[in-house]
């Protein structure tokens, strides 16, 4: 058995941002539209008027203050209200493709490894631009790696699943080193016309390199102690967008549930102690002490519900340090979230400190990596 360390991460940011005004200002112009078709509707008491979404709202509920998204076009137009991109030809890299590249070169460059050291790909996301080929492969030629590659989906959980099924294929010997992507483009089955969900996701992508502790070159490594995974069936959280359409008659058309749908407040109360759960069981399990952890990164969802998963596994409220949140300006970027915070946390740590990447979201599914700085 080989000790695996993660030996390089990488972030890809879309330069263009929405911030709460922007966002708030469209969605109360599409808002307005809709009432006003419906007047009638809504003056004979048949149709209830759409309400009027809030940046003290949005701020308050979740902490989130702006978004990174691949392009603004479309999603700030109240006649539109979703991204518009430029169809791709199918001998042209797709836009997953690209964007997780974009994050590999730089975590491969921190890992000091060239594409020949990788032997396989894991494309981790929570929805993938196809079914096949794999998006994983695709990335996989593009940086020139030989080897396998494949694409896997726990929708926020899927980082932290990745790092696992990475760190056992490395540890038994299947491969010396992994390149792990999570291109997260959520922009695109966000429902932006829901004043209840429009605000929480943003789009952006990171790389993970895995691989055996012995060889590591970079001098900001994390040895992967142990993995723990969880899944529990819910449909709290969910998006029936899929191949089955065209069988379902009338599915053709846009419908409100093909995009994601959620039940946030039973989410919030679930997910908490589910996750707090497991994060306290498997540092037991370990043994370690949850007050010998320097630093959580956590799922970037909610601030609220970070902050009440961190005061239950240290036992105390984490200091801004100790557990660093970024959802102020990424909001949650679904699997990549707790990457893009271990990826901006982690440098400035001294050999021998211990913290965990945890994950959560939709499944349910929940992932707790305990990692030491080498
Ligand atoms: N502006 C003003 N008021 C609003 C707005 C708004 N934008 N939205 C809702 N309100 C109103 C509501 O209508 C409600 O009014 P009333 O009291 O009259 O009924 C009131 O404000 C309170 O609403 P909520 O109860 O919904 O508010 P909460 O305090 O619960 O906050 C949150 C809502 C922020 C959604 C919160 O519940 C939350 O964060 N929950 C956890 C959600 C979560 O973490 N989900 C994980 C999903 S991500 C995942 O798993 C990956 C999925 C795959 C990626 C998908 C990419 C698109």
């Amino acid at each position: 058995m080989h000790k695996v360390a993660i030996s390089g991460t990488g972030i890809f940011t879309p330069e263009e941002v929405i911030t709460n005004a922007e966002l708030v200002a469209s969605y109360n112009e599409y808002a307005h539209r809709q009432n006003r078709l419906h007047a009638d509707a809504i003056e004979a008491g048949e149709r209830e008027p759409m309400a009027m979404s809030s940046e003290e709202f949005i701020v308050k509920a979740s902490g989130i203050e702006r978004r990174h998204v691949v392009s603004k076009f479309g999603i700030l137009d109240p006649g539109i209200m979703h991204p518009v991109l430029p169809e791709r030809a199918e001998d042209e890299l797709s836009l997953m493709a690209e964007i997780s590249v974009k994050a590999a070169d730089k975590a491969m460059k921190k890992a000091g490894l060239a594409a020949q050291d990788v032997d396989a790909v894991i494309c981790a996301a929570s929805n993938h631009e196809r079914a096949y080929p794999a998006i994983a492969i695709e990335v996989q030629q593009a940086l020139g790696i030989k080897g396998f590659a494949f694409d896997m989906n726990v929708a926020c959980s899927s980082a932290t699943f990745g790092i696992q099924l990475a760190s056992d294929m490395i540890r038994t010997g299947s491969a010396r080193a992994i390149l792990m992507v999570n291109p997260e483009i959520t922009s695109g089955h966000q429902e932006w016309r829901d004043r209840d969900c429009h605000f929480i996701f943003g789009d952006v992508c990171t790389a993970v390199v895995l691989q055996r502790a012995e060889e590591v070159k970079s001098e900001n490594a994390y040895e992967v102690l142990a993995t723990r995974c969880l899944t529990e069936f819910s449909n709290n959280i969910r998006n029936n967008n899929g191949f089955l359409r065209r069988t379902r008659e009338g599915h053709m058309v846009d419908r409100r549930d093909m995009q994601f749908h959620q039940e946030g407040r039973k989410v919030f109360k679930q997910v908490v102690p589910m996750v707090a759960e497991l994060m306290l069981g498997h540092l037991t399990e370990q043994g370690i002490e949850p007050q010998s952890l320097s630093r959580l990164w956590l799922h970037q969802a909610n601030k609220g519900m970070n902050d009440l998963i961190g005061s239950k596994v240290l036992g105390r409220e984490p200091s801004r340090e100790e557990q660093p949140n970024v959802l102020q300006d990424y909001a949650n970027t679904s699997s990549a979230g707790s990457i893009i915070a271990f990826s901006k946390f982690s440098d400035d740590l001294p050999a021998g400190s211990l913290g965990v990447i945890c994950s959560f979201g939709a499944g349910y599914s929940a992932g707790s990596v305990i990692v030491r700085k080498i």
